[in-house]
């Protein structure tokens, strides 16, 4: 059976959050407030704009729109930097043979992430071309654990709701997935990601027997 595979970007495909880590670190110390990798945590799967306002929310700082918008851009344009040396020794380990894996067996495959650089990411880790369908920080205008970017995932796809299955490292997007109705598969911590119908450390942990049951699998 034809089912849709969906995958968040960071965290899952590829790890970003050391890059997002250091141009925030600068941001916030450029203002005089520290920034922790426990904070930088925090800030997996949230949108831009929601994380300048949490760092000046922890910070307990007010700046005017302009310097609002200008630390925005700031903070991407290193970012940007960062991403523009990646290559394919950042893809996190045996995504590629899952992708194929799904690909051999004629699954349809989406992205689905909050960045707005999800494109330029997948074209430097050189996976884009494995993508049936992507949804990212451009195509969305909720925020993870709403469902929306895995709902216009399937919908891309061509695919219902409950034959979606969602990789995610975050609790909001398990939380997504979950609303949206479709089988939710942790990767990472068992104890952050609970939700998650299933929970892997990472990819090299799946083995086709289980991959093959997904195939077979609908959500209960
Ligand atoms: C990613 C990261 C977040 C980041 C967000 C927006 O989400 O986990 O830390 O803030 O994208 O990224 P950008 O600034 O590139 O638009 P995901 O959904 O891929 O895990
Ligand atoms: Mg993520």
């Amino acid at each position: 059976m034809k089912k849709g595979f969906i995958f968040d970007l960071d965290g899952v495909i590829v790890d970003t959050a050391k890059y997002h880590f250091l141009a925030w670190q600068n941001l916030a110390n450029s203002l005089g407030i520290s920034f922790s990798l426990a904070q930088n945590e925090q800030l997996k799967g949230v949108s831009r704009v929601r994380s300048l306002e949490k760092i000046l929310e922890w910070g307990d700082k007010t700046i005017s729109e302009e310097e609002f918008t200008r630390l925005m851009r700031e903070k991407n344009e290193e970012y940007l930097n960062y991403i523009s040396k990646m290559d394919i020794n950042e893809i996190l380990p045996d995504v590629p043979r899952i992708l194929d894996n799904l690909i051999s067996r004629g699954q349809a495959i989406a992205l689905g992430s909050a960045s707005k650089n999800a494109r330029v990411i997948l074209e430097k880790v050189q996976l884009i071309d494995k993508f049936h369908a992507i949804v990212d920080g451009t195509n969305v205008s909720k925020a993870k654990p709403d469902p929306e970017v895995f709902l216009i995932g399937a919908q891309q796809l061509d695919i219902s709701p409950e034959h979606c299955i969602v990789f995610e490292d975050s609790v909001a997007g398990i939380q997504a997935a979950n609303t949206a109705n479709m089988i939710s598969i942790g990767i990472g911590d068992a104890k952050v990601l609970h939700e998650a119908d299933y929970i892997f450390t990472n990819f090299t942990e799946i083995k086709e027997e289980f991959i093959n049951n997904l195939v077979l699998a609908r959500k209960v």
